[in-house]
């Protein structure tokens, strides 16, 4: 197998020292507490990890270096994209998977269908840099699925929406566009939306090798938990595609260039503010407020920027650099 499929590319090769090109490459496939499983070009490999070596610091799609022979894990080559978020009570981030290049953010055309929560999602991927797909399972549940892919077009500029049966193999050519050689997807989502059930189809595996999927509550279409680690896997003539456990409720942190891209027509309005720390609410001479008055802004969407916002600001500890959320003083006038 070529390296170029497992996602090797220019920007890996840079990094390596030239005592480095005897190791072997390889990428992170999963990641237990004890224990990490790579890919390689010879296939499946069980690594062998230094003494204390923490497993939390790897992210499923790392690309790794280690000994031809003993595969001892050597370091870690830096990420393209790190997907990642910050869990209740801990204090360092989870990391959710490395050198994404498209995010499919997974949900089912029924009643579980949550623009807001879709937004999350959507902050998450363009923060980490990965291009953000909507995929709308469960197609085939519905007599049309166009109401529920008008539910999302608009959340950000250009979002690109698909709809499908995650079950048949035509949502592998549906999906293509992203799939090809080299390229690295991973699937995110509520419990019981169809993430396993795609990788299953993408991946095309067989029943002996599928990943386990779970039914969903009647009363209200949410899902089990099936999935319980996440894990990278190849798709056949393309590239790789990452499996995650459902998320319960997706808290937002570090993310404040990711929601200017998501709130873009927030973003460019409020230079034009007069108070440069304005928050669209009550403020005079609000640019914001003055679009919402004039129609040209959904004020059920500014409610939703002002909750993902606020909530930005206080989960995210304090930052220096230039994406850093306490860069601008508080009460100060621009003129
Ligand atoms: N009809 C239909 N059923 C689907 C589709 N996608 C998923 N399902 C069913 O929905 C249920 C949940 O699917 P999973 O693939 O286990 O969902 P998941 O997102 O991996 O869930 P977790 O692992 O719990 O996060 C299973 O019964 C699937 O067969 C689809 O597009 N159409
Ligand atoms: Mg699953
Ligand atoms: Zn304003």
């Amino acid at each position: 197998m070529p390296e170029t499929t497992l996602g090797w590319s220019a920007f890996f090769d840079d990094q390596l020292k030239p005592d480095e090109a005897r190791l072997d490459r390889m990428r992170i496939a999963t990641v237990h507490r004890a224990r990490m499983t790579a890919e390689s070009a010879h296939g499946p490999v069980r690594l062998t990890l230094p003494h204390l070596t923490n497993t939390a610091e790897y992210a499923v799609g790392d690309w790794v270096l280690a000994e031809p022979d003993s595969h001892l894990l050597v370091r870690r080559l830096d990420r393209k994209t790190l997907l990642q978020r910050r869990t209740e009570g801990s204090r360092v981030p989870q990391l959710i998977a490395a050198n994404v290049d498209t995010l499919f953010i997974v949900s089912s055309c029924n009643d579980d269908l949550n623009p807001a929560r879709l937004e999350r999602y959507l902050a998450l991927a363009n923060e980490a840099g990965t291009r953000p797909v909507i995929v709308l399972t469960k197609a085939d549940k519905v007599e049309n699925a166009e109401p529920f892919r008008n539910q999302v077009t608009g959340l950000q500029r250009g979002l690109e929406v698909v709809s499908l049966n995650a079950k048949s193999p035509e949502a592998a050519r549906i999906l293509s566009p992203w799939c090809g050689a080299g390229q690295t997807v991973a699937l995110v989502g509520s419990s019981g939306v169809g993430k396993s059930s795609l990788l299953n189809t993408l991946a095309d595996k067989s029943d002996k090798d599928a990943q386990l999927t779970g039914t969903i509550r009647e009363s209200d279409a949410k899902g089990r938990h099936t999935t319980t680690s996440r894990s990278l896997h190849a798709i056949p003539h393309g590239g790789w595609v990452i499996d995650t456990p459902g998320i319960r409720t997706l808290h937002v942190s570090d993310i404040s260039a990711g929601l200017d891209l998501l709130f873009a027509e927030v973003a460019e309005l409020a230079p034009q503010c007069r108070f440069r720390n304005c928050t669209h609410a009550h403020e005079p001479g609000c640019a914001v407020q003055a679009a919402v008055d004039a129609g040209n802004l959904d004020p059920a969407r500014l409610e939703r920027w002002r909750k993902l916002y606020e909530e930005n600001q206080s989960n995210t500890p304090v930052q220096t650099g230039p994406r850093g959320n306490k860069t601008t003083k508080p009460g100060g006038k621009r003129r």
